[in-house]
């Protein structure tokens, strides 16, 4: 068969059109592809809900690829550990108590085992804001990354799901563009976004898990953003609760969901 060029063309945007449009409509939007976002991500998929993935980077991933000041191996402490044996990386208990991880070798794992949950996962794409219908975060405002990048006018597109995660980090960029946008108050104590205190990995990992919660009606923090909404330290290198706070926002979710 002769291979023709336009038929290349054709067949890449005629599958990546039907996937979007396949995924304009979902139970969960995750924002973000770091650790916690892909542990929310299969874990809510292989639950039977239907889940997908925006992601502003090229290369999924997040934080983890970097490992630690760029050695790319991760840690996890004990009660993690259970969710890096599930997906059957190697482990090595380098210090007593301290579980080592190829921080590759998980990415890609996370990754084979999002895509096999049926996951859709969107690079390239960022979220400027969400929809917000009756006090209740309904969806997202998405828009390629490179527009964002060049600061270029153009308006954006929409997709809608019954819950939303912001998955995004540090920035908690999701909660932060409702705060400002809405001028709403979410659920801390002071009502607002309190910002990450210093690195101190043993009540961080701890507070990760806590801070993991619903912040506003349809809209859920996980990981870092998790941390940074609470005024939670942050905690480097050690991902035990980034995963294991991507796995109770699923799990809290998929309750929440069956409910209504
Ligand atoms: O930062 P990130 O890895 O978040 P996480 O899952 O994990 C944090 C750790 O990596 C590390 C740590 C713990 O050990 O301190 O920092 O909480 O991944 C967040 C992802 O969200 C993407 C961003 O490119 C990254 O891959 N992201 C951020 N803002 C947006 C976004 C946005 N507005 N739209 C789409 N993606």
């Amino acid at each position: 068969m002769e291979l023709k060029d336009i038929e290349i063309s054709r067949a890449i945007i005629e599958r990546y059109t039907d996937k979007l449009l396949e995924n304009l409509e979902a139970d969960v939007a995750v924002v973000g592809a770091g650790p916690s976002g892909l542990t929310a991500a299969y874990t809510l998929a292989e639950k039977g809900l239907k889940t997908v993935i925006f992601e502003r980077a090229l290369k999924p991933g997040g934080g983890m690829p970097g490992g630690g000041m760029m050695f790319s191996e991760i840690v996890v402490q004990d009660t993690a550990r259970c969710i890096l044996e599930d997906l059957g990386v190697g482990l090595y208990e380098q210090r007593p108590g301290y579980f080592t991880a190829d921080a590759i070798e998980v990415l890609g794992a996370q990754l084979v085992r999002v895509a096999r949950a049926g996951v859709k996962l969107f690079n390239l794409i960022s979220v400027e804001d969400v929809l917000l219908y009756q006090d209740r975060v309904s969806g997202l405002v998405l828009n390629w990354t490179a527009v964002q990048m060049q600061g270029l006018h153009v308006d954006p597109l929409t997709m809608k799901a019954r819950s939303v995660i912001d998955a995004t980090g540090h920035a908690a960029e999701v909660v932060n563009g409702l705060l400002r946008k809405a001028k709403v108050k979410i659920n801390t104590p002071s009502g607002k976004f309190e910002g990450e205190r210093p690195m101190w990995a043993d009540r961080a990992e701890a507070e990760t898990l806590k801070n993991t919660c619903e912040i506003y009606p349809g809209l859920w923090i996980t990981g870092m953003a998790a941390n940074a909404c609470f005024g939670g330290p942050r905690m480097g290198p050690i991902f035990g609760g980034m995963f294991l706070s991507g796995k109770k926002v699923a799990e809290e979710i998929a309750k929440d969901l069956k409910k209504s």
